[in-house]
């Protein structure tokens, strides 16, 4: 006899389980609009509902195997076990936003059902065989999303969309106070679920952490946290009584749990707990315990870590049996009607299913990459080029206007540009640590909180991830977020919330839901020694690789304004992710050749100079018109290079200075002509020499066609000690001059 796989055996089991099941119908029709028993408010139409739901939830997953068998499907991961989220589904309302865990297939379809027009069996299918035409990732992911059904998609990374649900419930809230028109209504909850094993990872612990404080302050956090409990992480068991342990009796959060095998404990639980969280707007934590049937996805033989008699335990425990059972014993249907609907959806999925394996896939580079990063740069020009309505200006800046006030520093135009930012668009909002009050810890958002309200200039929690989550759910919520990072080194400790999260969101949602955002962060090296390598910090390449994120790196007050300017445009007409990179050093500076020169300070552009003033993406500034040598730089090394430039002048030697500005993208083209005018570059890079920022200039001059000459002067492969050591790992004037001679002779 050939062995029974463990997709048939769950099958075999459960229809056995149900012909079991005593007795047929009870005489005459059910109510099916009266309460399956006393004490729940579950009736007869919802329970077969729920087990439509959780049916056609168990198909798609026994799909997903044969699929994967015959060489179609390419994802095996599934709900088997976890069909008691349906009942979280029938407890919320559908435009309620949820970001949802990858075992939570039948409150997919659950949601599904109570929105005309929906496939979701069809949409969930199109997912396995990674089809062009699947709703949400069009093929480029299996997710469960759908903008219909405000479903927002996931990363597979465990927990990370934790952060963004408790910004969108934050949002839900803001955007109402602000008289923001967002996606949500205002009475609207968020629902987020996730596993057991990711309760414990650092990013559900910071996001659970940071809505119980929000609540805690007396925030409004609308949130309903989903924990599916299977006690299992892969093949790690989560120690019994953990996760009730853990998030039972936490201050701001009221837990609920559930049964998941009787869907009249779940479905009782949901009610209340999502009721809890509408009328209070305080965060609930669902507690649902489960079963996980068919091994964690499709490639984990379970019996090499669990015992035969432990799986076999968990059939008894089957939340789509608990649900039969409950409809057969309320007589709503006899044993086997209810088979006759589980056959009916088998025979359905297998329909669509072979429907789907014709559909077509992604079937290019550019239309794998179409909604990555889109770039409408004449739309972003012109909304660059608006200001605020003169009242909105006057009452940002008081009767001195910026443009009157004399020149300004970097960090001072960085402020007047953030203040022009709010004026311009209602909607954004600036937050982190220390940027409320106390104005940042370098002064630059200083005194905006007090112009513009706490309600749109604030501080945060001391949590990188929360920060970042916040402008993730602010941003899908139409709010125009600009957080602050306080300094690069502590971007890195939350920095899958940009790449897995901020940046790959119209990638797998097809460019349907998008996380417009400016992140501010002060950085790079050269404070004479204080601060250190975290207050010093010059690794970008974290940064530089991220598909679609533009790095701007403004290095003195006259460009720093536009190209603020041009990130915001950017967000609000393209969603477009930018990180604004702000070097410490020279925030403060004023002087570019001699003491006092005053030739780093500018003059504020007015309204009426912004269009003239507009710096696009991607454009680099040149300096100097010499003929001999093309420094290449930005940031710090842009008033060093300037500074060299004047000396090898002196000495007879031509050179032009070439910000790059945007170190993502690259100036690429405008680079090739800069090097083209002298055949000799130096690139002139504060960061480290592997990884840093040459090692992508000298790629593109090369990939551009430049056959020059090229060299690089970088710091070291080290981070930055305190104090006067810090000079030995910079790059220094002095090594910028002698490279340069070097590449003369
Ligand atoms: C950050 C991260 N680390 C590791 C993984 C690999 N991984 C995928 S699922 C999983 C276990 C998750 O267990 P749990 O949260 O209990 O969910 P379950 O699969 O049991 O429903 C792991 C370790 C991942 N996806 N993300
Ligand atoms: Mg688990």
């Amino acid at each position: 006899m050939p062995e029974v796989t463990p997709e048939e055996e769950l099958d075999l089991r459960f229809l056995s389980a149900v012909r079991a099941l005593p007795g047929d119908r009870k005489a005459g029709p059910a109510d099916l609009t009266a309460p399956v028993a006393a004490g729940t408010n579950l009736t007869g139409e919802q329970a077969i509902a729920l087990f439509d739901a959780q049916a056609g939830s168990r198909h798609l997953d026994l799909a997903a195997r044969y699929l994967r068998a015959e060489g179609h499907g390419f994802y095996t991961i599934g709900s088997a076990g976890h069909e008691a989220n349906a009942a979280v589904a029938a407890a919320l309302r559908p435009s309620d936003p949820a970001l949802l865990h990858y075992r939570s297939g039948a409150f997919y379809l659950a949601r599904a059902a109570q929105v005309p027009g929906s496939d979701p069996l069809r949409d969930v299918l199109l997912g396995l065989v990674a089809a062009r035409d699947e709703p949400i990732a069009g093929g480029r992911h299996k997710v469960f999303g759908n903008h219909a059904l405000a479903i927002i998609p996931q990363t597979s990374t465990i927990a990370s969309h934790l952060p963004r649900a408790v910004g969108i419930a934050f949002s839900i809230g803001r955007t109402g106070k602000l008289g923001i028109a967002g996606p949500w209504p205002a009475d609207a909850i968020t629902v987020a679920s996730f596993g057991d094993a990711s309760t414990s990872h650092s990013t559900a612990t910071g996001a659970i952490n940071a809505a119980c404080r929000t609540a805690y302050q007396g925030l409004p956090m609308p949130l309903l946290l989903v924990c599916e409990d299977n006690g299992l992480g892969i093949s790690v068991r989560t120690p019994d009584g953990w996760v009730a342990a853990a998030h039972s009796g936490r201050p701001a959060l009221r837990y609920f749990s559930a049964d998941g095998c009787d869907p009249v404990s779940c479905f009782d639980a949901a009610v209340r707990s999502a009721a809890y969280v509408r009328a209070s707007r305080s965060p609930a934590f669902l507690h649902l315990k489960l079963v996980r049937f068919l091994g964690h996805a499709g490639s984990d033989a379970e019996i090499s870590y669990r015992s035969q008699a432990e799986i076999a335990a968990d059939y008894a425990r089957d939340p789509l049996l608990g649900t039969a059972r409950l409809i057969v014993t309320a007589g709503l249907l006899s044993p086997g009607q209810v088979i006759d609907r589980y056959e009916t959806l088998r025979a359905r999925v297998r329909a669509i299913a072979d429907e789907a394996v014709t559909s077509r896939q992604l079937s290019s580079r550019a239309e794998v990459t179409g909604p990555l990063a889109p770039r409408h740069p004449d739309q972003v020009a012109r909304r660059a080029a608006q200001a605020g309505r003169p009242p909105a200006r006057e009452s940002a800046f008081g009767r001195r206007l910026p443009e009157d006030a004399g020149p300004l520093t970097l960090a001072d135009t960085i402020n007047r540009g953030l203040a022009d930012g709010l004026a311009a668009y209602p909607e954004l909002v600036v937050f982190g640590e220390d940027v409320g009050r106390k104005g940042g810890v370098y002064g630059v958002t200083r005194g905006l909180a007090r112009r513009f309200g706490v309600g749109r200039v604030f501080d945060t929690l001391l949590d990188e991830q929360a920060i970042l989550g916040l402008g993730l759910g602010a941003g899908l919520s139409g709010l125009l977020p600009v957080p602050e990072i306080q300094y690069l080194a502590y971007l890195h400790n939350a920095e899958d919330q940009l790449r897995g999260e901020a940046a790959s969101m119209q990638f797998f949602s097809a460019g349907q839901y998008r996380n417009p955002m400016v992140v501010r962060v002060a950085g790079l090296g050269y404070q004479k020694g204080f601060g250190g390598h975290f207050h010093n910090d010059n690794a970008v390449g974290v940064l530089r690789d991220i598909p679609g994120l533009v790095v701007a790196v403004p290095a003195r007050a006259q460009d720093a304004a536009s190209m603020l300017r041009t990130c915001l445009a950017a967000a609000r007409v393209d969603g477009t992710v930018c990180v604004f990179l702000e070097p410490i050093a020279l925030y403060h500076a004023r002087d570019l050749y001699e003491p006092g020169d005053g030739a780093w300070l500018s003059i504020y552009a007015g309204p009426d100079r912004w269009a003239e003033a507009h710096v696009p993406i991607g454009r680099g500034r040149g300096y100097g018109s010499g003929t001999d040598l093309t420094l290449v730089t930005f940031g710090n090394g842009l008033p060093m290079s300037l500074r060299v430039a004047r000396r090898l002048a002196a000495a007879g030697v031509g050179v032009r200075v070439f910000d790059l500005r945007w170190l993502a993208p690259l100036p690429a083209e405008q680079l090739r002509a800069e090097a083209e005018r002298t055949g000799r570059v130096l690139v002139v890079d504060e960061t480290r020499r592997s990884g840093g920022v040459s090692e992508g200039v000298m790629a593109a001059l090369a990939d551009t066609g430049y056959r020059g000459t090229m060299a690089r002067v970088t710091s070291a492969d080290s981070f930055i000690p305190l104090g006067d050591a810090a000079a030995h790992v910079l790059v220094s004037e002095t090594d910028i001059e002698r490279a340069a001679r070097q590449l003369l002779d």
